[in-house]
């Protein structure tokens, strides 16, 4: 029985080890959303909201989470009994629109009291199945194509197992086909290009197309899925959804339209694990190959991230880097670090999410704090 008595909110500022750079904007120092969840049983656990500083990527940002967290979904859980952290999900979203990643970062702080109260790690919890994952690079967008090959070179070089290049009109074509040409031709490419194209650059995703990338990643609008369907027609590359997919329905629709043939999933945009689990089942079921996401996370939101990926029918490489990808140092122990064949250790010692966060360090680190009790 998971019984919330509590929820801390805190908000903490964490600089980036270089600015990143995507289509829809740039960010060089995150404002990160940490929750405490305390269960009646004592249990106390962290998690993080993985919403952005500003809404170009979804809707919401840290702040419009704050909100929603405080106003909303604190008070559907706080002193309600749930028997299974799987009966959460549908708690926050009768007669409750949208709001997913705040909405995700209770959900899944719940699985994380299960876990801890079963005394099982929670990749074993959810019924992941690896002991590492296989992990990927994301790429911002470079100043040149040279200044990006030389990144993926190291990338590649460091043991990533895929490599994932931001791209926007003016930053695509000749930027792949560099990466192409100096890396050979069996370097585990892809592109990321976060809506910055609409039906009318065919040509230019259809040059894409002749490159040889695992996939194309939402290159159309970040609701869409009718375009993407006529542009999955006119490529042979796999197109991948990332923003559009938002529920299990989304994912369906994908699949039944043909919008696109595999799936970035990322529990905070998804509302969390009943409805990542939800999906990661029915792509298993229709053999659409499904790998994890990744929005910048600290150590406490990467650890779902990494169990999540431990599941059987993650079989592309996450956006799961190692903590040093992104930070000069990260707020949890361990960090999280990655081997020079490109895996990641799934924790199994401990029950729970596997890293302990570093106190000390998220105070100095904090901007704002709200304790929310039931009213
Ligand atoms: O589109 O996958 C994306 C980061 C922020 C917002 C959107 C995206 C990303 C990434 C980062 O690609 C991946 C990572 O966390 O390493
Ligand atoms: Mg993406």
């Amino acid at each position: 029985m998971i019984t919330l008595t509590g929820i801390r909110l805190r908000e903490i500022r964490l600089p980036l080890r270089e600015p990143f750079q995507i289509s829809s904007g740039v960010v060089s120092e995150r404002r990160i959303l940490l929750l405490e969840l305390t269960d009646a049983s004592g249990v106390t656990v962290w998690s993080e909201c993985v919403a952005g500083e500003s809404p170009n990527y979804s809707p919401e940002t840290g702040d419009t989470a704050w909100l929603a967290i405080s106003e909303w979904v604190a008070p559907r859980v706080l002193g309600v009994p749930f028997a299974h952290p799987g009966d959460v999900h549908a708690a926050l979203d009768r007669d409750f629109r949208g709001h997913y990643m705040a909405k995700a970062a209770v959900e899944m702080g719940m699985w994380a009291i299960a876990a801890e109260q079963a005394g099982l790690p929670l990749a074993r919890l959810i019924g992941g199945t690896r002991t590492s994952i296989a992990t990927g690079i994301s790429l911002g967008i470079q100043r040149s194509p040279a200044a990006l090959v030389e990144k993926a070179r190291g990338a590649i070089a460091e043991g990533y197992r895929k490599v994932k290049i931001k791209i926007m009109p003016g930053s695509d074509v000749d930027f792949v086909r560099a990466a192409r040409e100096e890396l050979g031709p069996t370097a585990p490419l892809m592109a990321d290009a976060n809506n910055a194209y609409t039906l009318d650059d065919v040509d230019r995703l259809a040059a894409l197309d002749a490159l040889d990338l695992m996939m194309i990643e939402q290159p159309l609008a970040w609701d869409d899925l009718v375009r993407h369907a006529e542009l999955q027609r006119q490529l042979k590359t796999p197109v991948c959804l990332d923003e559009t997919i938002t529920s299990l329905d989304r994912a369906i629709d994908m699949h039944t339209l043909g919008a696109g043939r595999i799936i970035n999933i990322k529990p905070g945009r998804v509302g969390g694990f009943s409805s990542s689990l939800a999906i990661h089942d029915f792509c298993q079921q229709h053999e659409i190959p499904v790998w994890c996401g990744g929005m910048f996370e600290s150590g406490v939101g990467r650890a779902y991230n990494v169990a999540l990926a431990s599941l059987p029918n993650f079989t592309k490489p996450g956006d799961v880097s190692p903590s040093a990808r992104y930070w000069e140092r990260d707020v949890v122990t361990p960090e999280w670090t990655m081997d020079a064949t490109g895996m990641v250790q799934v924790p199994l010692r401990e029950p729970g999410i596997g890293v302990a966060v570093d106190i000390d360090r998220i105070e100095n680190l904090t901007a704002r704090t709200h304790v929310i009790r039931r009213k």
